[in-house]
């Protein structure tokens, strides 16, 4: 590809791919890097807002200071609904689905976590924006909720926005994985990481430790061997989902979010977190499971429930996986 890709560029590109496109999918791309850039924007000034919003409700622009997440999530709802592009749209922030006026449907789903990790924008630590793209499965006079619970296979596309020293728009559609970097003089995403790869195995394990008391006996003699394994291995926990599975993309390694003797479902949520990471990561080579099954063949039962999560470097998981079969086999079921 040649330098200064940008993304509407490769967008366009890919969907020469299907002659017949109507361009619903680019143009769905495009507005969603179009609300990246807004909230980019906001997540660079937040500390500046925050001062200002400090001395009132509004900011030196007269705009409502809002709580970031809240702002992300009404960025991309409002950027998105009259598109024309979409039938319904599924947030971490809202209870219900959003409906989109029948004037402006069309045939997507978009489901996503606006900011994910947003609690750690006031210690200036990266967050991202994580999204789920379902193509609708036939003709609907109103979107139901029961749309939107198609396992993580039937995604059409996945990907990630990474508020961090640079923001990147991360996304596949099932050709490979393809990174963008915001060019804030310019204001376009160029391509800076064609086609990503993630290492096989990794040195990184990211973890939170801090959890360990309510870990069960899988996860804690999995981390036990790790720790005491002759590679030398590195834990890396920043405690936001999309910092830490970037890294591992790019560098190899694994993070885990287990079930615990607290939570058997884990933190995390299937549908726009666990989903579209693991769509991500099977196709740069990883791999991702609740600890025994795929992530992507879950059946979802609800819009927000929550899953356990170990995903990263294929022969990693791998491992993890086998390592805590074994174990149930040896405790018995699980706690
Ligand atoms: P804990 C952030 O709140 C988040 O949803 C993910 O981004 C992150 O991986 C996880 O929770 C961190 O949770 O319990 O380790 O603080």
């Amino acid at each position: 590809m040649s330098k200064g890709m940008t993304l509407t560029r490769f967008l366009l590109e890919e969907q020469r791919r299907y002659p017949n496109s109507r361009g619903n999918f680019t143009a769905l791309f495009s507005d969603l890097a179009v609300a990246a850039k807004i909230i980019s924007r906001e997540v660079d000034r937040a500390g500046l807002v925050n001062i200002l919003g400090a001395t009132g409700d509004k900011n030196v622009h007269g705009e409502e200071v809002q709580k970031l997440d809240e702002f992300a999530n009404e960025t991309i709802i409002r950027t998105m609904e009259r598109g024309g592009y979409l039938a319904g749209m599924a947030s971490e922030e809202e209870e219900d689905i959003i409906r989109i006026d029948p004037a402006c449907r069309g045939d997507y789903l978009l489901l996503f976590d606006p900011l994910d990790g947003s609690s750690n924008i006031d210690v200036n630590i990266s967050v991202g924006t994580i999204f789920s793209v379902l193509r609708l499965d036939g003709p609907r006079a109103e979107t139901a909720p029961g749309d939107f619970l198609k396992c993580g296979a039937r995604q059409a596309a996945a990907g990630y926005v990474l508020y961090g020293s640079s923001t990147m728009f991360v996304y596949t559609t099932g050709f490979g994985v393809h990174g963008f970097t915001l060019d804030p003089g310019v204001g376009e995403f160029l391509l800076s990481h064609e086609n990503i790869r993630m290492p096989d195995k990794g040195r990184i394990y990211s973890i939170n430790e801090g959890n360990s008391r309510r870990w069960t006996e899988a996860t804690s003699r999995y981390i036990a061997r790790l720790k005491a394994n002759e590679k030398d291995c590195s834990a890396r926990y920043v405690g936001s989902l999309v910092a830490d599975f970037h890294r591992n993309l790019l560098k190899g390694g694994i993070f885990l979010y287990p079930a615990d003797k607290k939570s058997t479902n884990g933190k995390l949520r299937l549908l726009y977190e666990a989903n579209p990471l693991a769509f991500v990561a099977e196709q740069a080579g990883g791999r991702a499971s609740n600890g025994e099954t795929r992530i992507l063949d879950i059946t979802p039962s609800e819009l927000h429930q929550r899953t356990p999560l170990i995903i990263g470097s294929r022969l990693d998981v791998l491992e993890a996986e086998a390592f805590f079969k074994e174990t149930a086999g040896e405790t018995g079921p699980k706690a």
